[in-house]
């Protein structure tokens, strides 16, 4: 086991196959200076809590402290192999400025206390206001980072516990659109592929989904099969030259907000060229004439108008897809944070229903999640949803679930969908939300508008509870904060994006008074005492396994049942992918291998909605729709962004991630190694537009939206022209001023806007009109890493073209050692 550089190697060197062939196992490690394999006292098995991709690797602890880590060969996720962030990012656990009091707000200041007095002052404030206001006065914003037993028992408390609508996770920023599109296409969510499609497909296509930076190990795993026999080719859909484009077969760069057009063009020239699976669509799904219709005027040539990339680019895409014998499709947040999110997903399903690309080896759609945790809060019913994936508008579901908890199925609030979190955020703005509890998750930088956020958790008429294991800009907010214990200091269960389940253990203890998130839920519940119909504990579990079972119970039957799963079959397989119950004890690789879907009307998570206004759909109206529960396709037409360029605000902003850092950076800036990787705020332009406004690498410039502007480094990058890029990482708790953005504003969420998609409700983060201005001369280039998509224009990556509007407006798209594309 040798010690890995995934700093300057991030992911490591090749190990090719074949396809069908089993991917190469390679163990990555990384341990403190000083200590060696050798010295490990007890290694503890986990998975990665910094993306989805479920990276198994188990912990070194000496004398009680975590020492390092090294990937588990044996695991179906990763075959031993770790990324940047999995190596290095448990330190900040060990930070010496970890919350280890609860603190609560006296006379303006944030002082430390006991539990027992944070804990009475939350209690009380409950009590007072369901007294005084009722449940609705209550919401709950959680993360997708804490574990599957702790959403459950925060589900079971907020919905027939407190009766609250007001649920929801940070995961409506991040996997909304995943779970609806999956959704309005299958009828529930769950993803149908798995990570081993990549081992079988002969096309991989990724929309929207930097997967180099973002799932650095499933990348790896696409590399190996680059480098061996028989090659997959590869589609890339994104503005910026990502390490995913530099090695595509074809990549299409459309302008920020316009995938529904360029999906649609593609499902035109699909059609048009029959490269469609008659008999699926006819025994698997409905809705096919329609979509055929709406995208009939779509013409490659049409679809350049609007997107600005080559109709000849969108033809030779097509004929890829359409020609591939196993295709695999990824999905992620170039489709998800933009006005038509769901529609966009949407037409990446149809056009493997088109191609009947389901359900076989190599034949997959990961509508992929981000965080690590993110399917779980889902599954839970803290994002959406009722818990198992119910259906609130449909009665037989909650008395199943009112049966399961032994509460009155009226207790369980079903009126309406489960209230979604910027209008949480809307509610407490307007005053009818009077307590907000936010655990693992830091919206002051997170949520669009960041102004108008501070201005909302700062407010006087909201009693703020913050549950962190740092003081974050949110939690300096707060009138109590809650220091939570994480990773590898606590025990529970999470959900990778293509359902692998895993057990993660806990390993060293806690710091000072800091406690798992589950004791805190569990305390609350016990503390407000609640009840079930017959008197007895609403909650009656009391520790993550009795957490685990009850789950399990819950999810009896259910698209993503667990009752197969125990602990102890965890940590002796390692990674099991759901369903798993009698029928499938260790588990399922595939969802709809047989074309059956979780899409009646009795079964389905959702009835669907409208793409365009978000009007839920009818009982009745779904049952005519898909009285079989078959696949649906929907068609979506193309709209514009509500916001689009001006002369005043002539570039689109779009903003996102850098392999090195998770976003607010509360774990990644406290590890060394990923901190001077990726050490401040940069803005990426294309030497188009960055010639046109007198910028050079590493000036500082002014980016300005109708929101605010932010101050950053220029880098110089391949980019599309037209286009500004911001990482969304930094905010202001490691900056002289603190929390404030005074003197130097650089959050990148100070620019976006309030918006949403309307039918998951995400916000969007990738559509915005902006202005950039030079402020001041070069110290040195700026601060952004050059082994990724931020890499300069010198390093000879090629530059992402745009169409021929781009390319006359612009004059410049082709640098050393660029071919026009
Ligand atoms: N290193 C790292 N990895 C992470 C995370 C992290 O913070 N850091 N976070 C995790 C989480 S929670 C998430 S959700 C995922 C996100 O993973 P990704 O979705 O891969 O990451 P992003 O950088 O947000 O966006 C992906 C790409 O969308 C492109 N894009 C922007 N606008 C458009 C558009 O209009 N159309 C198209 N087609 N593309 C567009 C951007 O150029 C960007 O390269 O990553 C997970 N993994
Ligand atoms: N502009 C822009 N904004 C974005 C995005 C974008 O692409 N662009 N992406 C969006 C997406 S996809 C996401 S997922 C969000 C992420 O946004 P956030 O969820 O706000 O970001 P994190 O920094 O991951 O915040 C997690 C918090 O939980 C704390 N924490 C970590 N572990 C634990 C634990 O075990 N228990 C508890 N209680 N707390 C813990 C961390 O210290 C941190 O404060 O950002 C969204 N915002
Ligand atoms: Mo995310």
């Amino acid at each position: 086991m040798k010690r890995s550089d995934r700093i300057a190697e991030p992911w490591g060197e090749r190990t090719p196959y074949g396809p069908g062939e089993r991917w190469p196992v390679r163990v990555d490690s990384f341990f403190a200076e000083g200590v060696g394999p050798e010295d490990v006292d007890r290694w503890v098995p986990t998975a990665s809590l910094l993306h989805s991709n479920g990276d198994a690797m188990d912990i070194a602890v000496r004398d009680g402290r975590i020492v390092g880590v090294r990937g588990r060969g044996s695991d179906r996720v990763n075959h031993g192999r770790l990324g940047p962030k999995d190596l290095y990012g448990w330190q900040a656990g060990a930070s010496g400025d970890r919350l280890t009091t609860p603190l609560i707000r006296v006379e303006g200041e944030l002082v430390p206390t006991d539990w027992d007095t944070a804990m009475d002052r939350v209690v009380r404030r409950t009590r007072r206001l369901l007294d005084e206001h009722g449940p609705s006065a209550l919401g709950f914003y959680t993360t997708g980072q804490l574990f599957l037993e702790e959403y459950y028992t925060l589900a079971v408390i907020a919905h027939a516990g407190l009766g609250t609508p007001h649920l929801d996770g940070n995961t409506r920023l991040c996997t909304a659109t995943a779970a609806e599109a999956l959704k309005e296409t299958f009828g529930c969510d769950g993803q149908p592929g798995s990570y081993t499609d990549i081992d079988h497909a002969d096309v991989i296509a990724l929309f929207g989904h930097n997967m180099a930076e973002t799932q650095s190990v499933l990348w790896t795993r696409v590399l190996d099969r680059l480098a061996g026999p028989q090659p997959p080719q590869i589609v890339c859909v994104d503005p910026r030259p990502t390490r995913v484009a530099e090695v595509a077969t074809v990549h299409l760069a459309p302008l920020p907000g316009t995938n529904v057009a360029l999906m649609n063009g593609l499902l035109h020239e699909i059609i048009a060229q029959d490269w469609i699976d008659r008999t699926y669509l006819d025994a698997h799904t409905v809705g096919f004439d329609e979509l055929r219709a709406r995208v009939a005027d779509c013409t490659p040539e049409a679809t350049e108008r609007i997107c600005d990339v080559p109709a000849a680019d969108i033809r030779r895409a097509a004929r890829v897809l359409g020609r591939a014998r196993r295709l695999l499709s990824t999905v992620l947040q170039g489709f998800y944070q933009s006005h038509q999110a769901t529609a966009a997903a949407v037409q990446v399903n149809n056009l493997h229903l088109l191609r009947g690309m389901l359900g076989r080896p190599g034949c997959g759609v990961l509508q992929m999640n981000g965080q690590p945790t993110a399917q779980n809060t889902r599954e839970c019913g803290a994002n959406g949803d009722l818990p198992g994936f119910r259906n609130w508008a449909n009665d037989a579901q909650v008395a199943e679930l009112a049966r399961i908890w032994n509460v009155e199925p009226d207790r369980i609030p079903h009126h309406g969908p489960p209230t979604h979190a910027m209008q949480m955020f809307r509610y407490a703005e307007q005053g009818s939300l009077r307590l907000l509890w936010i655990s693992g998750t830091n919206p002051a930088v997170s949520l669009p508008e960041l102004a108008r956020v501070r201005a909302i958790l700062g407010g006087e008429g909201l009693f703020t509870v913050v549950q962190d294991i740092f003081l974050t800009e949110t939690a300096r907010l707060a009138d109590v904060v809650l220091p939570a214990a994480t990773w590898g200091e606590k025990t529970g269960t999470f959900t990778n994006a293509d359902r692998t389940v895993h057990l993660s253990g806990k390993a060293v203890e806690p710091p000072g008074d800091a406690r798992p998130d589950l004791d805190i839920f569990l305390d609350y519940a016990a503390r407000l005492g609640l009840r079930d119909r017959d008197g007895g504990p609403l909650v009656h579990w009391h520790d993550p396994e009795s957490a685990f079972r009850a789950w399990q119970e819950c999810s009896r039957g259910r698209p993503c049942d667990y009752t197969g799963m125990s602990y102890a079959l965890l940590r002796e397989h390692g990674g099991i992918q759901w369903p798993c119950d009698a029928r499938n004890p260790r588990g399922t690789e595939r969802l709809y291998a047989d074309g059956r879907f979780f899409g009646s009307p009795q079964e389905c998570e959702s009835y669907g909605k409208d793409l365009v206004t978000g009007a839920p759909l009818e009982p009745v109206e779904y049952q005519a729709l898909n009285p079989f529960g078959k696949a649906v396709i929907k068609a979506a037409g193309y709209l514009p962004p509500h916001e689009t360029t001006s002369d005043s605000h002539p570039l689109w902003l779009i903003t996102g991630r850098t392999l090195y850092h998770f976003h607010t950076r509360t774990k990644t800036a406290r590890a060394p190694q990923l901190q001077s990787a990726a050490p401040d705020m940069w803005a990426e332009l294309s030497a188009a537009d960055a010639r046109r406004h007198g910028v050079e690498e590493g000036d500082r410039v002014e980016i300005t939206t109708a929101r605010g502007s932010v101050t950053a480094a220029a880098r110089i990058t391949g980019i599309r022209p037209g286009v500004v890029f911001l990482p969304f990482h930094y905010g202001y708790w490691d900056t002289p001023a603190g929390d404030r953005p005074d003197g130097r504003p650089r959050a990148a969420n100070e620019l976006t806007l309030t918006d949403w998609d309307p039918a998951s409700k995400q916000p969007l983060f990738k559509t915005a009109a902006a202005r950039v201005r030079r402020l001041a001369p070069a110290k040195a280039p700026a601060p952004a890493p050059t082994t990724t998509a931020s890499a300069p224009l010198a390093a000879g990556v090629p530059a992402t073209a745009g169409g021929p509007t781009a390319l006359a407006g612009a004059q410049l798209t082709v640098t050393a050692g660029g071919e026009p594309r």
